[in-house]
């Protein structure tokens, strides 16, 4: 039987606060929620996930760096180190993984300091403005990449 798929799937800082304020801009749903939701996609998929959230960048490095060794690709919400992390970004392209970028919000809605991301260049493509749905979306981007190439 092949191998399955692995995904890591990075949180970045505050969103372990989804659902408890600000629900008019992030929704309702809650991180617990949006993962056992990309869990059972995954699964559906032939797919694993491993979820992390951290609210410290170098954590985050960490996680990513690790991925190497062990994930086919990676589903990331960077959260507000969107716009400020190029050590994040570096980790990301250091991976040489394929990197789906989510958002919950419409980064390019909103104010001006969120319409740059040092993330999405170096991502195979970018899902933003779909509240949880992003990640559902981001997440059958990712896997449909990840067949692809597979498949080639
Ligand atoms: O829309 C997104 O997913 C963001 O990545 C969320 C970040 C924000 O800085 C980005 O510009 C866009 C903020 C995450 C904070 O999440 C909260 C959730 C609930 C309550 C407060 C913050």
């Amino acid at each position: 039987m092949a191998e399955p798929l692995r995904i890591l799937v990075v949180h970045g800082p505050n969103l372990n606060l989804l659902g408890t304020r600000e629900p008019e801009v992030y929704g309702r749903t809650t991180l617990p929620e949006i993962d056992a939701l990309l869990a059972e996609q995954g699964k559906a998929a032939g797919a694993e996930l491993r979820c992390v959230q951290s609210n410290h960048e170098g954590e985050l490095i960490d996680q990513v760096q690790a991925a190497r060794g062990w994930a086919a690709g990676i589903l990331v919400n960077p959260g507000g180190l969107t716009h400020t992390s190029v050590p994040l970004r570096d980790a990301l392209l250091a991976s040489g993984l394929p990197v789906v970028e989510v958002h919950l919000s419409n980064i390019f809605a909103r104010e001006p300091f969120r319409r740059h991301s040092y993330v999405s260049d170096v991502a195979v493509g970018v899902v933003t403005g779909f509240g949880a749905a992003s990640y559902r979306l981001g997440l059958e981007a990712l896997l449909g990449h990840l067949a692809s190439r597979r498949s080639t």
